[in-house]
């Protein structure tokens, strides 16, 4: 008797990929059948991610299972949150998928601010304040184009039109839905309040369904492609929300810490933190499965790697837009190109003791032409040495990424009365040894790194509680923890 397979598609800013996943004798099996880049175009004058592009990633990836003789019986989709599109009575897709760094949001609090207070925006969802937040994304639409609200009948997110396009089916998922700032966080429902004051259509969105529901098989025309039919299963589709559902720990003395294009930090509570100090550190109440809450902070992250050495590399982030190439020459970056994260790991380490410190979270670094010239900048307003080389560069983002992280710990200790023993960190960043060591010297906490897939992971658990192979979310993190090596970090002192 065959294992019974799944497939997992997991798409977050920077990559996606396509995961297939089986229980064998007691342990999860993973295969990664597909991975391709996730790219961003110039269009209309924004930053817009490539919708087809995406869909034919998942079917590509959905062929080579078959391929593999890993057809999956189910299929479930988990992408980065907070980002929508938009689509009209007969299905067509209104306007862009304008990703959540483009600029149209900028200086959006000063617009939005008048009709949503953000006291009492935040006592009802709960949701950090971040201008890309699918709420102020919407107003922002809304002043550019209101031809395009009045035209959409439904706004479906990421993954929700993902599973739209393998299935026909139109819905909207909970845990990404928890992204937009739009949702009641006690009772999970759209806050109605909140969409009138925004100026959103209710029309727009429907009932948010939780994960683990079955949705339909395969539309025809997408088994003819694929070579196999399979239902589609919601995942928790919040990339974050599959990250923190795969951390293998037992109870509450664990920091949780996705580390991928963000770093995603925080634990999992009971009940939303609705405070004006959990509001003042801009801590955010996500849901999870069963109703679960991520309480995490979203701190800038591997963005700033990811930014600096596309930026020595002389590739530009969105296609149509020129790469900044001055601010690599200025620090001697062009000598060594392409270079790879060990190559630029590396270069930090001969670059010790350097030492510069930047607010990783400010909204300098969101979106700069230059994440060089941003960075030096910003030590050169603080009074800080400035980086002269990639090595130094590199350590300043290190440094100040792993003093952030001790700061987060100490306002999750404040904030939840909770005393923590360990952090378990997943995701891509999570194979990086050297910001593991870092972390853990600067929290004074033992790391223990992996699985780097844990997103995808999640993704997977989910389905197989749906196909009755594991009864709970503990079983299934038992089996994760015993299913994958996890790498110990110890603090220097
Ligand atoms: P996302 O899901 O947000 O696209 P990932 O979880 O794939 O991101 O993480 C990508 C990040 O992981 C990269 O930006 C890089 O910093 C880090 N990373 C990936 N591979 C390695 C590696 N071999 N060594 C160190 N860091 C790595
Ligand atoms: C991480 C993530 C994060 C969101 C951001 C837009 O991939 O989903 O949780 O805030 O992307």
């Amino acid at each position: 008797e065959g294992a019974r397979c799944h497939a997992a598609v997991d798409i977050g800013a920077s990559s996606g990929r396509v995961l297939a996943g089986w229980v064998d004798d007691g342990r999860i099996r993973l295969e990664e059948v597909h991975r391709f880049d996730n790219v961003q175009r110039r269009v209309d004058g924004h930053d817009c991610w490539d919708l087809e592009m995406l869909f034919q990633g998942v079917l590509d990836g959905l062929s080579v299972c078959a391929a593999r003789g890993l057809a999956p019986e189910s299929i479930g989709i988990d992408t980065w949150g907070c980002d929508f599109v938009l689509l009209d009575e007969a299905g067509a897709v209104v306007g862009d998928a304008v990703s959540y760094r483009d600029a149209r949001t900028d200086g959006i609090f000063e617009r939005a601010d008048a009709a949503l207070d953000p006291a009492w925006l935040y006592a009802r969802t709960g949701t950090q304040r971040q201008p890309f937040n699918t709420v102020y994304q919407l107003m922002a639409l809304r002043a550019e184009h209101p031809e395009q609200l009045e035209r959409a009948e439904r706004l479906l997110m990421i993954p929700d039109y993902l599973v739209w396009r393998l299935t026909g089916a139109r819905l909207n998922e909970y845990t990404d839905a928890s992204t937009t700032g739009m949702l009641d966080a006690r009772t999970g429902e759209w806050d109605g309040a909140v969409l009138r004051a925004a100026g959103i259509p209710e029309r727009l969105l429907a009932t948010p369904v939780m994960p683990g529901t079955v949705i339909r098989h395969l539309a025809p025309q997408v088994r003819e492609r694929t070579g196999f039919d399979a239902r589609v299963v919601l995942p928790a589709s919040h990339d974050t929300a599959s990250a923190f559902l795969a951390v293998p720990a037992q109870g509450d003395r664990s920091v949780f810490l996705s580390s991928g294009t963000w770093s995603l930090m925080g634990v999992e509570l009971a009940e939303p933190v609705l405070t004006p100090e959990s509001r003042a550190r801009n801590f955010t109440n996500e849901g999870g499965f069963e109703r679960r809450y991520r309480y995490l902070k979203n701190i800038m992250g591997l963005w700033m790697i990811q930014s600096v050495r596309r930026e020595l590399n002389g590739v530009a982030y969105v296609e149509g837009k020129e790469p900044a190439a001055t601010a690599a020459a200025r620090i001697g970056g062009a000598a060594h190109e392409p270079y790879g994260f060990g190559d630029l790991i590396e270069l930090a380490r001969q670059a010790e003791p350097f030492e510069a410190r930047v607010d990783v979270d400010d909204a300098a670094f969101l979106a700069p032409d230059s994440m060089i010239e941003a960075i030096r900048d910003a030590c050169a307003a603080a009074g800080q040495p400035v980086p002269a080389t990639p090595g130094e560069l590199m350590r300043t983002i290190y440094v100040s990424l792993a003093d952030s992280y001790a700061a987060s710990v100490e306002q999750l200790r404040a904030l939840t009365g909770r005393d923590f023993e360990a952090i378990h960190i997943t995701g891509g960043g999570s194979q990086d040894a050297y910001l593991n060591q870092l972390t853990a010297d600067a929290c004074g906490l033992p790391v223990l790194a992996g699985p780097v897939e844990g997103t995808g992971l999640g993704n997977l658990i989910v389905q197989m509680i749906a196909a009755g192979t594991f009864a709970s979310v503990d079983e299934a993190r038992a089996a994760i923890a015993r299913s994958f090596p996890i790498q110990r970090f110890d603090p220097a002192r």
